[in-house]
């Protein structure tokens, strides 16, 4: 549906009729292309947030979208009472790539997550013999894992659980980082350690090396599971399919959603192998429409691509490059470049103001990011960004940060 209403009628219309649960830049997307969005006014942006790397494989992937119309006109949804034809392919394709003996397909991040807990904690009490209702998870202070009333339990941050306790028991909140504090809290209710390998809503925040690497070894000398998160960070995001694989560990559960459907479709899953997934009996555990085979054959696409287009590649490469381009820029407002791959978090001075202002200027430049914790811009483009469209987008970080015309005293700038 094309529509005559100018972004200001549709902001309007949206804020009348729905609930206000965000505040995002007023730009109002219609089309996208590749690495290309327009607004519905026609003006053409760059988009570097992906749907939060959703979009590693560009809006639109023809061969995404085909594999999807072609499917829905087939068949879209069984529901797991039946089998459908699609969803072995998906199995064998994601285990043979990611090298995990087993896969449990959800829909949304939130509940591959959930999924995990389970997993981890029936592993605990069926595998390693923990006392009924013991089983602990450990966690880490600025983690993001989704909105559950569980998942937000456990979150440190005081607006996503204020107001919607009670809360689910069992999760030790740790500062990220600190192997040593994970190390102390160990002992033998200990089910497993839920981690982003790199934290995304955090900031962009890469733990000091050899953090995983210690996490992986005390599990294993505890009897505990390693999970890792891979929602943000996996398929591409960080230069490697899997963000875990820089530590050169192999976690016991990995947590995957965004990317896996390229933006088109919302398919997460859960990995682990036999011993992990065996838990699950028939009835623990479903989703009506995780498995279904638009997902299976979407996610299947999806897959082709990142591997076909050498996606995880150009990240690794494209991403040193971006990354050492902008430590070079002389900016006043920088304060630290952080990142891996194609996931770039530019944190600024307090004295700058805050991050959003610098979005809304990157705006008007043709460049959409989103600030995280006030104080970051994140870059994180589709991965099928070409070098001269990131050149680009790199001279407009430049031109906002470099010159003065940000200064904290004109928040308009010039
Ligand atoms: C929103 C953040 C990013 C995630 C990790 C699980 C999930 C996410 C590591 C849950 C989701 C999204 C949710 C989205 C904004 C976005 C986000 F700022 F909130 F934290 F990416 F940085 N694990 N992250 O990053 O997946 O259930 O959403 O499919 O608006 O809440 P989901």
């Amino acid at each position: 549906m094309t529509t005559n209403m100018t972004s200001q009628d549709l902001i309007a219309l949206e804020d009348e009729f729905g609930a206000h649960n965000y505040h995002p830049l007023d730009v109002v997307l219609s089309r996208g292309e590749g690495v290309w969005v327009w607004d519905v006014e026609g003006n053409k942006y760059l988009d570097c947030l992906a749907a939060y790397s959703a979009v590693n494989q560009g809006h639109g992937h023809p061969r995404i979208v085909k594999a999807l119309v072609e499917q829905a006109c087939r068949m879209a949804l069984t529901s797991r009472a039946f089998r459908n034809d699609q969803l072995a392919f998906f199995y064998r394709d994601i285990c043979q790539l990611s090298g995990f003996a087993k896969v449990l397909p959800m829909n949304t991040g939130a509940e591959a997550v959930e999924t995990a807990i389970k997993a981890a904690r029936k592993w605990a009490y069926t595998v390693k013999g923990v006392p009924a209702g013991q089983a602990e998870i450990l966690v880490f202070s600025e983690n993001f894992h989704g909105r559950t009333t569980t998942i937000v339990g456990f979150s440190s941050e005081d607006q996503y659980k204020n107001g919607f306790g009670p809360f689910t028991p069992g999760f030790t909140l740790l500062p990220y980082g600190d192997a040593d504090a994970a190390e102390k809290a160990m002992n033998p209710n200990v089910a497993a350690i839920l981690v982003e390998p790199i934290q995304g809503e955090g900031g962009i925040i890469v733990p000091p090396a050899g953090f995983l690497k210690r996490l992986r070894k005390m599990t294993q000398e505890h009897g505990a599971l390693l999970v890792t998160d891979e929602i943000q960070s996996g398929l591409g995001r960080t230069g490697k399919l899997f963000a875990y694989e820089h530590e050169g560990i192999r976690p016991d559960i990995v947590i995957i959603g965004k990317a896996l459907s390229g933006g088109l479709y919302p398919v997460s899953a859960i990995l682990a192998d036999d011993e992990v997934m065996g838990v699950f009996k028939p009835g623990d555990h479903g989703s009506t429409y995780g498995g279904n085979p638009l997902g299976a054959v979407v996610a299947r696409a999806a897959l082709a691509v990142l591997v076909e287009e050498k996606l995880v590649e150009n990240s690794a490469q494209l991403g040193t490059y971006a990354i050492e381009r902008l430590r070079k820029l002389k900016s006043p407002h920088i304060k630290e470049i952080r990142g891996v791959g194609l996931w770039i978090g530019i944190e600024l001075h307090a004295s700058a103001g805050g991050a959003r202002k610098f979005c809304e200027a990157l705006q008007d430049r043709g460049l959409l990011c989103k600030e995280t914790h006030e104080h970051v811009i994140r870059v994180a483009p589709p991965l099928t960004i070409s070098r001269q469209e990131l050149d680009w987008a790199l001279e407009q970080l430049e031109a906002v940060l470099g010159g003065d015309s940000m200064g904290a005293q004109d928040p308009t700038g010039n």
